[in-house]
């Protein structure tokens, strides 16, 4: 045992991280009689809902599938405005619960977890914060976020700009003045799209650098009246089966429908009405094929291309809008509201920083090969680094005094389904590489499923008088070719994008998230805990 962990306050489990997951994490740690110690970065909880209050941030899961499920009095008293909520009413969601359910204080908040090191002799985990403090913890939950590390790529002359610059997850509480100003906004992801539809008619002047284009699905958006709340209120059970019974853990699935033995009539109706729903349901509660096979993904994709053009007046910023180099669904798909229209005003500019790239920042603005661009305010709406990001970022030593951010850039990213790390005993993780989590499932579904199975198996160790648990070699090496197998098989890998890591430089190219439906997951992590971890090593 080191003298730092002999020191330190000894804690069953720290957990990183007051998001959906963190949150619900000390709940059940608690729960089960474990004491638990919360660090977050952030001022408050919220996690995502707590980084991301950038102008237009708002959920795309519809609300009545994004909320906690352990709580039946939580279900019937919260009233949820709208189908897809903006960020401040997920906020406060969130923050009601951590009054409602006293987690709160088991947070220390504006205190980020930097390191934690591994002591094998005392089986337990040293955890050191930003201000020093050291913690001594057997178990160790990182819910850090599948996309939380903002990605700031370095632009030549980046100091040289006067303006302001920000990254969407970084947005400050008190908002920024923009009305008016020249505001230039760099991505077109899903956060790119909603900062610039929302900003469009208020900004002076709006330049967006865009390059590559996304598919979307524009979004519907009814405000609840009661009956309506009433009835999701009384059917909150049956959803919540529901949920963790589907490939994405929304309450829509893939359907079995034969859209290719169609005629085009049929067709376009079937395309049409699942569009109509003005949710990712186009996408996900369509027919697996669009993922999976070219001819009827390329059916999608023609569907939106046209919807697309239809929308902008200006062929040639059409032309630019429609997506070129990938097929519909390969990246993930941004829901819009009033998109397209923001690029037929005479304030909003496109600039294809693909064909015409960026040169370097100067200090009024941005240059291109094609000429400068003034900017009061610089927008990096540029994404994340994700599913590994926000873990790596903090120094990890496990058994052998490795260094799990070395450990992944040397030997690719490993993990068992993640949830844990050969090699870093009692470390836990959620929305982690290799889970459906990190991208293909509703968040709230899936991080309650992963928070459920690593408390349950915390307190299993803790209750068996053992100490420490990870997974041997066999599992986690079949786990990670059963992912690749199962990636190797969807059209995703034929793009970039976050999915892929590819947006990181030097970052390796694999698919981050598990793509064998979040039911299937579900059921292999039930099967591991009902034979009491088969495959794990329990020291
Ligand atoms: O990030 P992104 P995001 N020069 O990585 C561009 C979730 N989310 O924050 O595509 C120029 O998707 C980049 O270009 P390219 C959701 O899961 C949910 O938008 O790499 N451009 C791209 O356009 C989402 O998928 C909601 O060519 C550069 C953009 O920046 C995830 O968060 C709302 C560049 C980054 O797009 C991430 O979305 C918002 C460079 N050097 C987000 N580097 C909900 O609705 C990057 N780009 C709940």
């Amino acid at each position: 045992m080191t003298a730092a962990t002999t020191s330190a306050r000894q804690i069953d489990a720290v957990v990183v991280g007051a998001g959906f997951a963190g949150m619900y994490g000390v709940h059940r740690l608690r729960e089960k009689g474990l004491s638990v110690q919360g660090f977050e970065a952030g001022h408050s909880v919220g996690g995502t809902w707590y980084w991301n209050r950038y102008p237009g941030a708002r959920v795309d899961s519809q609300a009545y599938i994004y909320q906690y499920w352990f709580s039946d009095e939580l279900i019937q008293e919260w009233d949820w405005s709208e189908r897809f909520p903006a960020q401040p009413e997920t906020e406060k969601y969130l923050n009601h619960v951590a009054d409602k359910f006293d987690i709160r204080r088991f947070f220390q908040f504006d205190t980020r977890v930097v390191a934690a090191i591994w002591d094998d002799s005392a089986k337990r985990w040293t955890v050191r914060t930003d201000r020093d403090e050291v913690v001594s913890a057997r178990f160790l939950l990182m819910c850090t976020g599948g996309l939380s590390a903002p990605n700031t790529p370095p632009f030549p002359n980046h100091e040289a700009f006067r303006g302001q610059i920000i990254h969407t997850g970084r947005w400050p509480k008190d908002g920024i003045d923009l009305a008016g100003k020249k505001v230039g906004v760099i991505g077109t992801g899903a956060t790119g799209i909603q900062v610039i539809q929302t900003l469009a008619p208020s900004v002076g002047q709006l330049t967006v650098f865009q390059r590559t284009a996304n598919y979307t699905i524009p979004m519907r958006n009814p405000k609840y009246d009661d009956a309506a709340r009433a009835a999701l209120k009384a059917g909150a059970k049956a959803m919540e089966r529901q949920v963790n019974n589907t490939f994405a853990g929304f309450d829509y699935d893939w359907q079995d429908v034969d859209l290719m033995a169609m005629s085009p009539e049929a067709r376009k109706r079937q395309l049409d009405a699942w569009y109509a729903d003005g949710s990712l349901g186009f996408w996900i509660g369509s027919i697996q094929g669009v993922l999976m096979d070219e001819s009827i993904n390329a059916v999608f994709s023609d569907f939106v291309k046209r919807k697309i053009r239809a929308r902008v007046r200006d062929p040639k910023v059409a032309e630019l809008l429609v997506p070129r180099d990938h097929g519909f669904g390969t990246r993930r798909v941004p829901l819009e509201t009033r998109y397209y229209e923001a690029f037929n005003q005479s304030n909003v500019k496109l600039v294809d920083v693909k064909a015409t790239p960026i040169v370097s920042f100067t200090e009024h603005g941005i240059r291109t090969s094609d000429g400068d661009y003034p900017l009061d305010v610089l927008i990096f709406a540029t994404g994340f680094d994700a599913g590994s990001g926000a873990i790596a970022r903090i120094d990890l030593r496990g058994e052998s005094g490795q260094s799990l951010k070395d450990d992944w850039a040397k030997n690719g990213i490993h993990t068992t389904m993640g949830l844990q790390v050969r090699g870093y005993p009692n470390l836990f993780m959620t929305m982690g590489p290799f889970s459906p989590a990190a991208a293909f499932c509703n968040v709230p579904t899936c991080v309650q499923q992963q928070i459920d199975w690593i408390t349950d198996c915390a307190a299993h160790v803790k209750a068996s008088g053992r100490q420490a648990i990870q997974p041997g070699a066999e599992i986690e090496r079949n786990w990670i070719a059963h992912h690749d197998e199962v990636a190797n098989m969807t059209l995703v890998p034929k793009t970039n994008s976050w999915y892929m890591g590819s947006n990181i430089a030097g970052k390796e190219r694999r698919l981050l998230a598990y793509a064998g439906g979040a039911q299937n997951y579900r059921i292999a992590c039930d099967a591991l805990k009902a034979k009491q971890y088969e495959g794990f090593e329990i020291a």
